[in-house]
């Protein structure tokens, strides 16, 4: 009987890449993000590469599924990516609450450590069979071209902290803004001129959460002015409560295409019945990463008619869970779209393939991915251009590690004091004592 080759080696490694001073409901993206990626390889000689959110307890999670991958056959990699959903090991501590306040320390709850595995499964599943990963997932591959939007933020200014950020020197317009401070209506609308330029995009998301929620949307009134053809949305992360939403974005329904997370749970209603009560005062498309993130609360989202569009991160989700919602939301008259993080060009391969098999009218995929860009951990990496990012003709992922940049990763990661995500201690240099409050945006104290 013909059988599918074998997996003769898994490992992990934790890497670390260089970020700016972007802001957030969250504070102040440190200097570096982390991340951790899975290698493994088969009985043919194949790599097979995925990569998930950082930090030590989904390093561990992952280390603890390398004798449930070892040995198994590639062909059989649902069931495996099933027995890490139930017999790895199980960070601790989980509330229950997920991200519906964005509390960082629960993001490693929400996601889903086996989608790593699961993706290099994948990969060299695809280079067997001689498909691309996206022929592997849901009904096969849908699209050949992924439209993704351009991700403003707000950046601080990094001199007023004695932490390493980085200068970037030459290069074009894109390299040199995305290193500089960005606080202004001017500076953002500069901003998205420059990834325009460079990536080709139509349509951005401003991350909010940071100003007074009036005063973020006289930035988003400056791009859509600038861009008039641009589907622009904001994402305060629920920093506004519903009054203030429903006041904030009453008027900008020409404006605005949708909203993400305007709102969150308050005086006792969940979070799904304040977005609904926001719905229907406002009549503005919701889209979200906060309050549907699992089946559960996919469910009571739709019943609660509280979103439109449900941004579902391969990582939170896996690839094929990711997919398979992308199903129901198209047979269901919803919009699937892609929430992201900071990460490398793995996971912009991740988001990549899992889009090309989402079927129906998806929306442009978020992806942090143009901060990082240049800091490549693959050869042939995808690309952004003219707005989108095309599906490779080739079999798996279609990109290549290249082993000494990742080993040069996991030497910064090594490096580093701590290796979660700390949004407050660059916060701590503009405000002293600074504390994340998911009620209040960060520069209002
Ligand atoms: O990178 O600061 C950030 C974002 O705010 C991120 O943490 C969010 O999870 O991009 C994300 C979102 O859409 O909510
Ligand atoms: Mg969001």
């Amino acid at each position: 009987m013909a059988k599918s080759p074998v997996v003769t080696d898994m490992k992990v490694y934790p890497v670390a890449g260089y970020d700016s001073m972007l802001m957030s409901l969250t504070g102040a993206h440190a200097p570096w993000f982390t991340r951790n990626l899975v290698i493994l390889k088969d009985s043919l000689g194949n790599t097979g590469i995925g990569e998930v959110h950082g930090g030590a307890d989904i390093c561990k999670a992952l280390e603890s599924y390398i004798p449930l991958v070892v040995g198994q056959e590639i062909g059989n990699y649902k069931n495996i990516v099933k027995s890490l959903t139930y017999g790895g090991y199980k960070i601790k501590g989980n509330d229950g609450q997920g991200i519906q306040l964005l509390s960082l320390s629960n993001l490693k709850f929400i996601v889903h450590a086996e989608t790593a595995v699961e993706c290099a499964l994948l990969d060299l599943l695809g280079k067997f069979l001689e498909l691309p990963v996206c022929s592997l997932l849901g009904d096969g591959k849908q699209r050949d071209e992924i439209v993704t939007l351009g991700y403003l933020f707000y950046v601080s200014d990094k001199g007023r902290t004695d932490l390493p950020y980085i200068e970037e020197q030459g290069g074009d317009a894109w390299q040199r803004l995305r290193r500089k401070a960005a606080m202004t209506p001017e500076e953002l609308v500069e901003q998205a001129h420059a990834v325009k330029e460079r990536y080709g995009v139509k349509d951005f998301k401003l991350k909010g959460g940071v100003l007074r929620g009036e005063d973020e949307m006289e930035a988003v009134r400056a791009i859509k002015k600038a861009f008039p053809d641009a589907r622009v949305n904001i994402d305060p992360n629920g920093a506004w409560s519903l009054d203030e939403a429903v006041s904030i974005c009453t008027n900008m329904k020409d404006i605005l295409t949708y909203v993400e997370d305007p709102c969150k749970a308050e005086k006792g209603f969940s979070g799904r019945e304040v977005l609904s009560e926001f719905k229907m005062a406002t009549g503005i498309p919701v889209a979200t990463n906060m309050i549907a993130t699992d089946w559960r609360q996919l469910h009571h989202s739709i019943v609660s008619k509280a979103v439109d569009i449900v941004l579902a991160d391969p990582h939170f989700w896996t690839m094929n869970g990711s997919v398979r919602c992308g199903q129901v939301l198209n047979d269901w008259g919803m919009t699937w779209g892609c929430h992201s993080n900071n990460h490398f060009d793995i996971s912009l391969a991740i988001f990549a393939h899992t889009a090309a098999a989402c079927p129906g009218n998806i929306t442009a995929m978020d992806t942090h991915w143009i901060w990082q860009d240049g800091q490549d951990l693959c050869r042939d990496t995808l690309k952004i251009k003219n707005g989108v990012i095309k599906i490779p003709d080739r079999p798996g992922l279609g990109i290549d590690i290249d082993m000494e940049r990742v080993l040069s990763a996991n030497a910064l990661y090594n490096k580093l004091s701590y290796h979660d995500r700390n949004d407050e201690i660059g916060m701590q240099y503009l405000i002293p004592g600074w504390q994340f409050d998911p009620n209040s945006p960060c520069l209002i104290r």
